[in-house]
């Protein structure tokens, strides 16, 4: 159950969590036309709350909405102060913030004329996505039978509440089978991502991840690139087949939710020494002393509650 919080921020007031509620007419409710995202903040060493990469969450809301041809009321520099705020004034320290915009009540049927777009932030504490024993040892993935979307049925670079249908059957059926996470293939049959991460594999040294076609442009993807690239490691954005996740020496996912999760099968098949290799470590132990303000170099990365 989500660990409920005090105040969730509802088209621009503060309304008490259990008060945060929408018609049953709501447009999105039946169309899954709306946009969200998945941010987290973490408690920094010197004890201060910082959102990780906020600006780049930011972006890529209004990105999704404008894919939609919805508008938000509210410019980006509101949508990022309202999401300090909400952090602020349910004194999260460390945790999840979920905002969403979506279509609420008027119309019905596909063309919508003058229904209203909401935008609401609630925040709460999540911890490892995937086990605190998955982020420390690795999980255990399997390639499910749904694709992931045509680029011609879905454009992934939005966030976007629909298509989560194909991510959420992927992990129940995978889940119901015994495994931890689903692995899509695209509609060529290469590997394209998770159903809530992006996937990385590691072999001789040289790091490879899905290019960005027809993917979720994930930023912790993004982060990982570059914290890879700083520690040294090539890093290929180039598309691979499935028989390279089961011959690589590492395969971990990346996601605002998961983090960085080490995968030790793939199929029931062991990938590489069955636990977190050399390089998925380097790269995970950076990026949480990133997240945690420890990396000078990555201050920029952080929006700081104060
Ligand atoms: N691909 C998909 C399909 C996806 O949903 C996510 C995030 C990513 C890649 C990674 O993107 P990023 O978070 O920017 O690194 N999935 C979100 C939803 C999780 C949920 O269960 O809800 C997340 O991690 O917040």
């Amino acid at each position: 159950m989500v660990e409920k919080t005090k105040k969730i921020w509802f088209d621009g007031k503060f309304v008490d969590w259990d008060d945060a509620t929408v018609h049953v007419l709501a447009h999105t409710l039946h169309y899954g036309v709306g946009a969200f995202e998945g941010i987290r903040c973490y408690k920094t060493t010197d004890g201060r709350t910082a959102v990780f990469r906020l600006k780049e969450h930011v972006d890529r809301l209004f990105d999704s909405v404008h894919i939609l041809s919805l508008e938000i009321p509210f410019t980006r520099e509101e949508v990022f102060d309202a999401i300090i705020e909400t952090v602020k004034v349910n004194g999260l320290e460390q945790g999840y913030i979920r905002p969403i915009v979506f279509i609420g009540t008027g119309d019905m049927g596909l063309f919508v004329r003058t229904n209203p777009i909401h935008t609401v932030i609630a925040v709460w504490p999540w911890g490892a996505y995937l086990g605190d024993e998955g982020l420390a040892r690795g999980i255990r993935a399997k390639v499910s039978s749904f694709n992931r979307h045509h680029v011609n049925a879905a454009m992934t670079k939005g966030k976007v509440n629909g298509y989560y249908v194909n991510s959420v059957l992927a992990k129940w059926e995978v889940v119901k089978a015994g495994y931890d996470e689903a692995i899509l293939l695209d509609t060529e049959g290469y590997v394209s991502e998770a159903s809530g991460e992006n996937v990385f594999i590691v072999r001789d040294g040289v790091i490879k991840t899905t290019p960005l076609t027809s993917i979720l442009p994930g930023i912790t993807r993004d982060s990982v690139i570059t914290i890879a690239r700083e520690l040294g490691y090539p890093v290929q954005e180039a598309r691979f087949t499935r028989d390279e996740l089961y011959i690589a020496d590492e395969v971990f996912f990346t996601g605002t939710a998961a983090e960085i999760t080490p995968v030790r099968e793939v199929d029931d098949r062991v990938i590489g020494k069955g636990e977190p290799g050399p390089v998925t470590k380097a790269i995970q132990e950076t990026f949480f002393r990133v997240v945690r303000g420890e990396e000078g170099k990555y201050q920029g990365w952080l929006a700081y509650v104060e």
